[in-house]
């Protein structure tokens, strides 16, 4: 194939992996902005290198025509959760997706490869609008734990560099690695609970501290500049005691000083 025809090719697979990597970090906003922990903590994706798709041609003995066929990880997604159980979870979303349509799933969670890795796979179908009409393309879902990546990138990497002939004791090194990466996400989610709780108080403090500012802002438009700075600085002082509960009230109360100045400019 020429290069040009390869690009156009592909293009349809860049646009959904560019779709796809904003579909799944609307999913992390929403879930942030209700102050709710996201089980997706990361997206990336990538169109495979023409080298590697023929790489994989060659290795499977595919032919030319069946290339979008059975090449089925053309467009990548790579989700990254902070926790084991969160994979199944980013996979009950997909399920619920109109727009993705599954094929087939992997489950190197609770069969790890000989290799060490681990991660769940889900190939899905995904129609993209292209200039030429709709085109339904297959894309490979690669969701797995923050630590679970940390050992295939550098496995990755080590793959590249010896070429399929990696030395025993480096293989070795690795599977013992994978265990250990293994115990760790056991222990992260033993914890998993107060950790959310944690993360999902930071994010509610963050999301008021936001809401209280843009208020503060507001009332300038209304209210003398006298007001605004007492207001300001009693939201200071409050955010200073570290407080939440007290901050929660606090924005509580702007509400009603800021509906009272509306109410009164409508007059
Ligand atoms: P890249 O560079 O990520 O595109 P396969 O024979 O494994 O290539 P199959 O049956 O399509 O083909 O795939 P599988 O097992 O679902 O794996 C597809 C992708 O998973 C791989 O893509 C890797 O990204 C990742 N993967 C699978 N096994 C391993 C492993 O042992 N170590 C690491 N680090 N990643 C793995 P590609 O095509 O290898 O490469």
């Amino acid at each position: 194939m020429e290069i040009q025809l390869w690009r156009t090719v592909l293009l349809p697979y860049e646009q959904a992996v560019d779709e796809l990597i904003i579909k799944f970090r609307h999913i992390v906003k929403d879930y942030r902005s209700r102050n709710m922990h996201s089980p997706i903590e990361q997206v990336s994706g990538r169109v495979k290198s023409i080298s590697s798709i023929l790489e994989k041609m060659h290795r499977k003995g595919i032919s030319m025509e069946k290339m979008e066929e059975e090449v089925e990880d053309i467009a990548g997604i790579r989700v990254i959760c902070q926790f084991e159980e969160d994979i199944d979870i980013v996979v009950g979303l997909v399920k619920n997706r109109s727009d993705m349509q599954i094929k087939s799933e992997k489950d190197y969670l609770s069969h790890m490869k000989e290799s060490g890795y681990r991660s769940y796979h889900v190939i899905i179908y995904y129609t993209v609008e292209t200039t030429y009409g709709p085109k339904k393309l297959q894309a490979e879902l690669q969701i797995r734990t923050m630590a679970m990546d940390f050992w295939a990138t550098i496995e990755h990497s080590l793959q590249y560099k010896y070429k399929g002939d990696m030395p025993p004791h480096v293989a070795e090194r690795l599977i013992r690695a994978a265990d250990a990466i293994n115990a760790l996400d056991q222990e992260m989610s033993s914890v998993r609970g107060e950790i959310i709780n944690a993360q999902n108080s930071s994010q509610l403090q963050s999301n008021i501290v936001r809401e209280i500012l843009l208020c503060i802002e507001n009332l300038y438009k209304v209210t003398s500049e006298r007001e605004v700075r007492k207001i300001q600085d009693e939201f200071l002082r409050v955010f200073a005691t570290n407080d939440m509960a007290h901050l929660e009230r606090f924005h509580r109360e702007l509400d009603i000083i800021a509906e009272g100045y509306r109410i009164q400019s409508l007059k």
